[in-house]
């Protein structure tokens, strides 16, 4: 199956999920969880669900790990856009939520789809043991060691020259600690996984995520708007540094190669079948946004 197919399967299982399983009284405030949640590629969610599958984890389980590192995604993006932020007025192809709603509603939502992400897995089916180690995944890589980490290293180096072990540093907590928690919980969830094959996921999941991130500031410079459904050279235009403007276009795309290629290696140490899980980090290295 091509990238987009599979994605766009996931994602349909994902939003059918959500609007079953979200209990939110408020419409107004669901429309504003609604607009900012669906409509993304679901990259993370495809994760959780390949490397669950690896481990003969059951789909409709995964389903519940897969929304809410969706949602948590979706709520660092609303903020993300924020003026006090990056100060983006797109987003997948259309208003970001605080040019949609209003800043105040915008901040709201994000707050709103973050409590909920926490929701979803507690009033969930699942085991209260596996509640309870989807949640630790999840709060610690979300939290302030990681993706709340990542957001602040990066603001603090905005306009600064900063080096490449910086700006691995500002990513792998901004985008790959997610990323990594996504990998993890497909395993965790199945209670077949030792800690050696998580630990193994761990390092997998930060490398295709700083692999994701680099090919993202590619994207970034090479791609329109229109194409990218958000602005284009918005890392220049918020004077970040990236990796193509620390290293050019070229060397930019070795290095996403190459951390592809490390991450993948990782998988082979893995004693069960992990082609699906390969050609996935190969396809996210031939996205077009
Ligand atoms: C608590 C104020 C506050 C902020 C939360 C904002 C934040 C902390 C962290 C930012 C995290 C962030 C926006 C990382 C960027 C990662 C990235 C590459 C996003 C794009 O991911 P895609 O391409 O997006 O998967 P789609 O739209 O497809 O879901």
């Amino acid at each position: 199956m091509d990238f987009l197919s599979l994605l766009s399967n996931i994602n349909s299982d994902i939003e059918n999920y959500y609007q079953e399983n979200i209990n939110i009284q408020y419409p107004s405030i669901k429309k504003m969880m609604d607009y900012a949640l669906l409509g993304g590629k679901g990259v993370r969610a495809a994760l959780t669900i390949l490397t669950g599958k690896m481990f003969d984890a059951r789909y409709e389980d995964l389903l519940v790990p897969a929304l809410a590192v969706e949602m948590i995604h979706a709520y660092s993006l609303v903020h993300d856009d924020l003026p006090a932020m990056d100060n983006d007025s797109m987003r997948r192809g259309k208003d970001s939520a605080h040019i949609r709603f209003g800043e105040a509603n915008a901040i709201l939502a994000g707050d709103a789809l973050l409590t909920h992400a926490f929701s979803i897995i507690n009033f969930s089916h699942l085991d209260s043991e596996i509640k309870v180690r989807l949640s630790s995944v999840l709060t610690q890589a979300s939290g302030a060691n990681g993706m709340i980490a990542g957001q602040i290293f990066d603001m603090d180096a905005e306009g600064r020259g900063i080096d490449l072990d910086g700006l691995c540093k500002i990513h792998n907590h901004k985008t790959g600690a997610l990323i990594s928690s996504a990998v993890k919980m497909g395993a965790v969830i199945s209670k077949n996984a030792t800690t050696d094959q998580i630990n193994i996921l761990d390092e997998y999941g930060l490398r295709i995520g700083l692999a994701f991130q680099i090919y993202d500031d590619l994207l970034d410079v090479t791609k329109s708007s229109d194409v990218l459904g958000k602005p284009a050279n918005s890392d220049i235009e918020n004077n970040k540094s990236t990796f193509p403007s620390l290293l050019g276009i070229e060397k930019t795309k070795d290095l996403a190669l190459e951390q592809t290629a490390k991450a993948k290696s990782l998988l082979d140490r893995l004693p069960m079948n992990s082609d699906e899980l390969n050609n996935f980090s190969d396809l996210l290295m031939k996205r077009e946004f």
